[in-house]
């Protein structure tokens, strides 16, 4: 499947602004991938499919955690961490997607986890600093990203955990393993 084939299929699942945003992802994937190495075939398919099941029903979200080997835990966190990992399963069910590596990039672009992967340091931090994002801090992240991969996801997750602390979420385990992990290349 190529770029093009994939966002077909993507498109018709997404608001206007999040299939734009989509493809800034994408962009901004494969900028990384020419900066810092890596499969642009990959960062291409995993960018595209990101954010494929962010409009599923939250109902119909819920019974595909349940029904498939996903982690149960993810029930008692927002339901916004369940789009990558249903995302992960419903495109090898739909498309025929069985790289581990393109299903693991989609599965935690969210949250992150533990040991991440280049493919999934690139897709966490290109749904982060894609052109049309504007969190604060942001531009910083963009900077570093150019020239230090783990650096920018670690300064990404020290910006989202204070956020999501003062919004009184919930924060999902994998999201501490990631910036442990990330704090312990730091080091
Ligand atoms: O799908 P996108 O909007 O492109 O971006 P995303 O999938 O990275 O993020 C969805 C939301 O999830 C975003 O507002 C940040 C939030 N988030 C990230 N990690 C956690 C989290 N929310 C909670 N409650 N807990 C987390 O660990
Ligand atoms: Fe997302
Ligand atoms: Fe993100
Ligand atoms: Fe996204």
């Amino acid at each position: 499947m190529d770029l093009n084939e994939a966002l077909t299929y993507v498109e018709p699942h997404l608001k206007k602004a999040r299939f734009d945003h989509t493809i800034r992802v994408v962009e901004t994937a494969v900028q990384l991938t020419g900066l810092h190495g890596g499969n642009q075939k990959k960062a291409e398919l995993a960018g595209a499919f990101h954010d494929y099941a962010k409009y599923r029903p939250t109902e119909e979200l819920k019974r595909w955690i349940l029904k498939e080997n996903l982690p149960k835990d993810l029930l008692s966190f927002h339901y916004e961490l369940w789009h990558g990992p249903v995302g992960s399963i419903l495109v090898e069910r739909e498309y025929g997607i069985t790289d581990a590596e393109i299903k693991f990039a989609i599965r935690y672009h969210t949250t992150g986890r533990d040991n991440m992967s280049q493919l999934e340091k690139m897709i966490f931090l290109a749904d982060y600093i894609e052109p049309g994002r504007n969190f604060p801090g942001v531009d910083k992240v963009r900077e570093v990203a150019q020239t230090n991969l783990n650096e920018a996801c670690l300064m990404a997750l020290q910006n989202t955990i204070p956020f999501l602390m003062s919004k009184n979420q919930r924060i999902y385990p994998d999201t501490f393993y990631a910036y442990n992990f990330f704090m312990k290349l730091h080091d």
